[in-house]
């Protein structure tokens, strides 16, 4: 079997990824939108990736002598949520189950360490989210998808609840073929945002999203904004799930991020009650440790 066989079987077998393709590590002709972008103020209250936009462009400065990137992806779509009881907050769906960092990292070390038996000398990196790559492009470079107005890497038939992780690696491996799919005349994502924060087609302005607003060390909920929250505290899925690839009807999460089926909707007045060992505690093993009790209190008053 070709190496980038075994690995792709390796991957989507005993590791359980979703989604396996390879692209090349040339640089990513979207630097360039990623730089009008940092230009026009978008990445204002994201200061970790206009510090990095230059990197974020070229795997080969990600990892010197890079010539291949593994992409992967975990699906963690499934039912649509029930109508949000009185008094109760959403976290957005990705954070109601396993930390994917930790998941896909953990994986993308076994897969980098089964390259190298096949292919000795091979040097790799891996990388899931805080690593200064545009991922996304990169996914849609190898195959996994294509990048939706949305701005979410799209499957056709796991739609835009996807995870990414990717290993840059030295070894020639042969590139995925791209998918030609895209979103057509939909604008739903658009017309579904709260707050404005998909400005146009392929731009998001974070500093009018409410994951944002509810997440980012560098962002805050501004006054006034109780509505357009939406019950979220923590994250938003409105322009995610307004598309209509993520209505699959036989979606499931990946059973590696099962649901939290107690973490789909919280009690406002339970959440209030904890203080930061009482939070750590719900948070733990789940993305949603990323923010402090302090946040979690100043992103509840916001939504009272
Ligand atoms: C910063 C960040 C955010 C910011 C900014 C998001 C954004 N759209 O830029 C905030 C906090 C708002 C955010 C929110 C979310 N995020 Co986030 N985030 C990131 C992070 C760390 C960097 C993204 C980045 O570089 N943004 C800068 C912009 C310019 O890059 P981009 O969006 O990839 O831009 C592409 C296109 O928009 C296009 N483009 C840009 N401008 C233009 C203009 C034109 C005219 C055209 C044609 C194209 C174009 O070029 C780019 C390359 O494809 C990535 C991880 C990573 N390292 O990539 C995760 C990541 C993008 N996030 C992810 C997730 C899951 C989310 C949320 C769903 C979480 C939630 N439920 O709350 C939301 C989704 C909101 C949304 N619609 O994007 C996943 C997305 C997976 C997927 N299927 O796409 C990622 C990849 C993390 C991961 N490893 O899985 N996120
Ligand atoms: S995550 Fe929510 S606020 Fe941000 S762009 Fe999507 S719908 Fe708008
Ligand atoms: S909602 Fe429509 S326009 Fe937005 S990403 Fe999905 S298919 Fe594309």
């Amino acid at each position: 079997m070709a190496v980038v066989d075994e690995l792709r079987s390796y991957a989507l077998g005993e590791l359980g990824c979703d989604l396996f393709g390879v692209a090349s590590a040339q640089p990513l002709v979207e630097r360039a939108a990623l730089s009008r972008w940092c230009a026009d103020g978008h990445a204002a209250d994201l200061p970790f990736v206009a510090d990095t936009s230059v990197v974020r462009g070229d795997p080969q400065a990600f990892l010197a002598g890079a010539r291949s990137v593994v992409c992967v992806a975990m699906a963690y779509g499934g039912s649509s949520d029930p109508p949000l009881p009185s008094d109760h907050v959403r976290v957005a769906r990705y954070a109601r189950r396993r930390d994917y960092h930790a998941a896909i990292r953990s994986r993308l070390v076994r897969l980098g360490q089964r390259l190298v038996q096949l292919l000795p000398g091979s040097r790799w990196r891996p990388a899931v989210d805080t690593a200064p790559l545009l991922e996304r492009a990169l996914a849609a470079r190898a195959g996994l998808g294509f990048v939706g107005k949305s701005t979410m890497l799209i499957h056709p038939y796991l739609g835009p609840e996807l995870l990414l992780g990717e290993l840059v690696t030295t070894a020639a491996l042969p590139p995925s073929a791209q998918l030609d799919v895209g979103c057509g005349s939909c604008r739903r994502c658009l017309e579904a945002c709260p707050t404005g924060a998909l400005t146009q087609p392929f731009v998001l302005d974070p500093r009018r999203c409410i994951a944002c607003w509810t997440i980012e060390p560098h962002s805050a909920v501004p006054d006034g904004a109780r509505d357009r929250l939406s019950g979220y505290v923590f994250g938003c899925d409105l322009c995610v799930l307004a598309c209509p690839f993520a209505r699959r009807p036989r979606l499931a999460p990946n059973p590696i991020l099962a649901t939290r089926q107690h973490l789909t909707a919280l009690a406002i007045a339970e959440l209030e009650r904890l203080d930061e060992a009482g939070w750590r505690t719900l948070a733990a093993g789940t993305p949603l440790r990323r923010i402090t009790s302090a946040r979690l209190h100043a992103n509840l008053r916001a939504l009272r």
